[in-house]
């Protein structure tokens, strides 16, 4: 099987091109061109290309230019695309609203149209997102109204039409997956979860006293990224096309998750944490929660790993990247209880920082 695989360099994409290699795809990622390395999530996976048998193969691209697109598509001809490329910070989206309208939004029918003139046969993917549902009470499932609460979760609701328009207009086999909030040590570093359990590992070395938040109220379904990546791939081996909402059924404030954090390490939050007014935003989320029903019948899809493990998981791999002697039970889970393509090892963020993408970026110029 051959995958394309947009966003490959963010936390879901470095997670599934794992996932797919390790179920023999051959695996294509864009990326888009920075001054910087923008490739070290996926250094665990590198393969030199030189080497026969490779199997990961990056392209450039950029999700605001349909430029290439077309001839990456008719010259690669996946049989399954994974659209996860997106601007997919929801308090960055009040800031630069058209540019995450361009991205998040108008990159989806990019790709869809992509797929429509190449005239290749494919199932596609859209990385959908329970931000979608706003201001709509919880539990949220598959018939819950949008009411988008920011331009991130606009755009989002742009690209889900979009995705169901080009199933119907055109019999594509298109699938949305509403995904609840799924984090992990590869979590970037400016959403709350990474933020809270990278601060602990710096206040514990003593190079930060502070953590600035902003709403500790808001509630969110928080699930281990891993699992929801094998959900995307689930959601494209059914046999008819359709859209899904993968959470836990479960839900916790910020604050509830600062506090198991910093109760895993034995200190109080309530003596480092304080409110910083600019991270609130203009219109919030205020609780989200999943109802994943349907993907547990149809799908057999079900988070093995619990909010606890989550937050033990992110403490201990914060604390081994900073040289600390992490407290333990995050890596034990793993070990013990996760699916074999994804150990401790590869979620180590630290194996990620370290090499910084150094190979990916020579072989790709
Ligand atoms: P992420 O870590 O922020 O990764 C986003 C990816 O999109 C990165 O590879 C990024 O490239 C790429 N990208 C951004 N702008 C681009 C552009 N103009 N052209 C090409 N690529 C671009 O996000 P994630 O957490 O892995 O999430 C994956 C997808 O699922 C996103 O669409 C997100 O909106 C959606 N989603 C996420 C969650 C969640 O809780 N994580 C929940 C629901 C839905 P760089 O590495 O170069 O920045
Ligand atoms: O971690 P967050 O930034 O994630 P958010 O906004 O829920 O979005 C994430 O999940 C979505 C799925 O529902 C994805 F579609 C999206 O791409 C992204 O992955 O914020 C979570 C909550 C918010 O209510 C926010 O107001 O935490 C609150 N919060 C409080 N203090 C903070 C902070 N968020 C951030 N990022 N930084 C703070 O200092």
């Amino acid at each position: 099987m051959r995958a394309l695989i947009t966003g490959v360099t963010g936390q879901d994409g470095s997670y599934l091109a794992e996932l797919l290699l390790s179920r023999g795809y051959e695996v294509h990622g864009i990326i888009r061109r920075a001054s910087s390395f923008n490739t070290a999530r996926l250094d665990p996976v590198y393969e030199d290309p030189h080497k026969p048998g490779t199997r990961l193969f990056l392209h450039y691209g950029d999700l605001t230019s349909g430029e290439q697109l077309t001839s990456l598509m008719y010259n690669i001809r996946p049989e399954e695309i994974y659209h996860l490329g997106a601007q997919s910070h929801v308090k960055v989206s009040f800031d630069i609203p058209e540019y995450t309208g361009d991205t998040t939004g108008l990159g989806t029918t990019r790709i869809l149209e992509a797929v429509r003139h190449s005239g290749i046969k494919t199932r596609f993917y859209q990385a959908s997102s329970s931000e979608m549902f706003g201001s709509s009470p919880p539990p949220q499932n598959e018939k819950t109204p949008f009411r988008p609460r920011s331009p991130y979760g606009a755009a989002k609701v742009y690209a889900y039409w979009l995705t169901v328009n080009y199933r119907q207009a055109y019999g594509l086999f298109a699938c949305n997956g509403i995904l609840f909030n799924h984090e992990s040590p590869r979590r970037g570093g400016t959403f709350v979860t990474r933020k809270i359990t990278s601060a602990i590992a710096q206040i514990l070395c003593g190079n930060q006293k502070k953590l600035f938040l902003g709403n500790l109220d808001a509630k969110r379904d928080w699930g281990y990224a891993p699992e929801y990546v094998e959900a995307m791939w689930l959601i494209l081996q059914q046999e008819q096309p359709d859209d899904y909402v993968i959470g836990t059924g479960e839900t916790h404030s910020v604050k509830e998750f600062t506090a198991e954090a910093f109760g895993y390490v034995g200190l109080d939050w309530r003596e480092y944490v304080e409110f910083d007014s600019k991270y609130v935003r203009p219109t919030e989320v205020d609780t989200l929660c999943a109802d994943p029903a349907k993907a547990r019948k149809q799908l057999s899809w079900k988070p093995k790993l619990t909010f606890p493990e989550l937050v033990r998981i992110m403490v201990d791999a914060d604390m081994e990247a900073a040289g600390l002697c992490p407290v333990g039970e995050g890596i034990q889970i793993l070990q013990v209880r996760f699916s074999d393509w994804h150990r401790w090892r590869i979620s180590r963020l630290d194996a990620v920082q370290s090499h910084e993408g150094v190979a990916f970026e020579k072989e790709c110029a």
